[in-house]
């Protein structure tokens, strides 16, 4: 019986082998890493199938003998790919030189296919949408500087993975690249893909301006938008296309954004956790977990992260496009999704298109010299006071009442409101983002201050990323800076102005900032009046300043000790 049942499980295990045979970055040796990014640095290490070879009439059994073939490629389905311990400098200063560039593993990337396989990431309920009736797009991707083997993998995950009757071109908008290759040598590339069209701006214009100018060019009904380090996955066009087609030209469509990582170049989708997207007081876009679990069905969101998109291009252009003073980057996202809900259209994320981005930790690039936050300070302010109303006055209050800044003229922008009949910002809030929290529903707000120590509460990005901590910083006392600001709620939350709660963690006297979860407990606070305490309500614990005079820690209240006193401050208007 026991042979009898080894045989079978024998014959069960060898027919399932094949469909598992997974690649296996690890059986590559340093030397052949090594080799892949000296050969030429512009070829993928590994070739894969004929890129000019169209994809549409591969019988299913082809498609999965082709994938049977990338097994064993670096990087092949998403597979992470690791890099081993670097001892040469040569190598470790390639590797080097990439991040600085690019703020991701350029070399890696440097590694992997243009046309590498990914995983199918779809939820299996999603249908199958015929193609012959939706209509087809203008694909943009603008790009600065951009990696040449990033730049390349989005653009063919596009050829490769959209019905081809559905793209009309790709345009992509060169914004003034400094980098020799992606000129001359991006041309003599694209030039043997006819839809491939290149652009290229006469100075740098920014992200906002490049995009105008793409969506000026394009020729399709509709826009679809991509960053330039995309990957785009099997399917991802057709459920976006379909959705403006069923629903209306005023709808507008987000893919769920999976996460290339910036490291390894792992394709990961975040599975049944989809996020919508939010923002926070300081303007910043913001992601927010979603309440509805695991269904296909079109997601309205309150905001979009910006890069990756499809819009019916007469409503792109009905909307009055993106504000063309906004320079570099940001805020686009903001005004673009502010006016299409409160000018009468929708906004929705659809779980069944998934497109893979790199997300990265800081901006490799910059903006005429200047420091990156002036522009997109520029942006925020003539987003604030366009489209938010009275409530631009929290922006403010957070980021300082910046007096120097030129932001230009605004009022070709606010008659465009006018034009388009928008509802009121109170509007949008109360009825599209009822989640965020709007500093009116507080007692107090401003810096934190300690009256003993005279420093203020600050949030302090030492520990990982989903949970931070804080620590006690200088005032800031200027009026045109941005201050940690904090507000007291009604529910007895000291709320940091990202939307993030100050926390005692249960039975510990560890502070740190965690989602605000509106269950009371460690984020509970009381404010003592008198001795300005805050006293937590878990713990019974008051908060105060450790030896070291920069943590913070939960200590047994003490009436007599000033480090655990407590004041909101206000930015004083000039
Ligand atoms: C996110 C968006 C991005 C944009 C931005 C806010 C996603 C996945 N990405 O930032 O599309 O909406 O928020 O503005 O939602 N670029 C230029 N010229 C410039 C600067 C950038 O062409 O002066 C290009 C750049 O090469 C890239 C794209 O614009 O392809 C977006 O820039 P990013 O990748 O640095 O922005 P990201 O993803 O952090
Ligand atoms: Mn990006």
């Amino acid at each position: 019986l026991l042979l009898v049942m080894l045989w079978i499980s024998y014959k069960l295990f060898d027919i399932w082998i094949p469909s598992m045979k997974m690649p296996a970055p690890s059986q590559y040796t340093y030397e052949d890493m090594i080799k892949a990014n000296d050969d030429d640095i512009w070829e993928p290490a590994v070739r894969t199938h004929n890129p000019t070879q169209p994809q549409e009439d591969v019988h299913h059994e082809q498609e999965l003998e082709d994938k049977l073939e990338y097994v064993d490629k670096l990087g092949e389905f998403g597979v992470a790919v690791e890099l081993p311990e670097i001892s040469d400098l040569v190598t470790r200063q390639k590797v080097d030189g990439g991040y600085q560039r690019h703020a991701f593993n350029e070399y890696v990337s440097n590694m992997i296919s243009y046309h590498r396989a990914l995983p199918d990431v779809r939820d299996p309920r999603c249908p199958g949408i015929p193609t012959d009736l939706l209509p087809p797009t203008s694909v943009i991707i603008c790009f600065h500087n951009e990696a040449w083997s990033t730049l390349l993998r989005t653009v063919h995950s596009v050829l490769n993975r959209s019905p081809p009757d559905l793209i009309e071109e790709i345009i992509l908008v060169d914004d003034y690249s400094e980098l020799e290759d992606l000129k001359e040598e991006l041309n003599l590339y694209m030039f043997e893909f006819e839809k491939v069209r290149i652009i290229r701006t006469a100075k740098r214009e920014g992200l906002i301006r490049a995009r105008l100018l793409g969506s000026q060019a394009a020729t399709a009904p509709i826009l679809t938008f991509l960053d330039s380090h995309c990957e785009c996955t099997d399917g991802w066009l057709e459920p976006l296309l379909q959705r403006i087609t069923d629903s209306g030209w005023n709808t507008v469509v987000v893919p769920v954004i999976d996460i290339i990582n910036a490291d390894t170049l792992e394709y990961k989708s975040p599975g049944e956790n989809l996020s919508k997207g939010g923002f926070d007081w300081q303007l910043m876009f913001k992601w927010i977990p979603s309440e509805t679990d695991n269904s296909i069905m079109p997601l309205a969101t309150a905001t979009m992260s910006g890069g990756i998109f499809s819009i019916d291009r007469d409503y792109f252009n009905h909307l009055g496009g993106y504000d063309p003073e906004f320079d570099m980057w940001g805020s686009e996202n903001l005004e673009l999704s502010f006016k299409i809900w409160m000018c009468g259209g929708t906004l929705e994320i659809i779980p069944c298109s998934h497109v893979g981005h790199i997300f990265r930790s800081r901006m490799p690039y910059t903006w005429a010299g200047h420091p990156n936050s002036s522009a997109f300070r520029k942006n925020s302010i003539r987003l604030a006071e366009v489209w938010m109303d009275d409530y631009k006055k929290y922006y403010y209050e957070i980021v300082g009442h910046d007096q120097q800044l030129d932001i230009g003229d605004l009022s070709e922008r606010k008659k465009l409101r006018q034009r388009l009949r928008c509802r009121s910002f109170q509007w949008y809030l109360e009825n599209i983002i009822p989640e965020l929290f709007v500093p009116d529903n507080s007692f107090a707000t401003g810096q934190l201050r300690n009256v003993g120590a005279k420093t203020c509460l600050s949030p302090s990005y030492k520990l990982n990323s989903t949970v931070k901590g804080v620590a006690m910083q200088h005032c800031s006392h200027s009026t045109a800076r941005q201050w940690p600001y904090w507000m007291y709620s009604h529910q007895s939350e000291v709320r940091y102005s990202t939307g993030d709660c100050l926390t005692n963690l249960d039975e510990t006297h560890k502070v740190l900032l965690d989602r605000c979860h509106g269950y009371g407990r460690g984020q509970s606070w009381i404010l003592r009046y008198h001795s300005k305490q805050l006293l937590n309500a878990i713990s019974s614990k008051c908060l105060g300043i450790a030896e070291d005079g920069t943590s913070v820690e939960m200590q047994i209240c003490d009436y007599e000790d000033p480090k655990q006193r407590w004041k909101f401050v206000k930015h004083k208007k000039e």
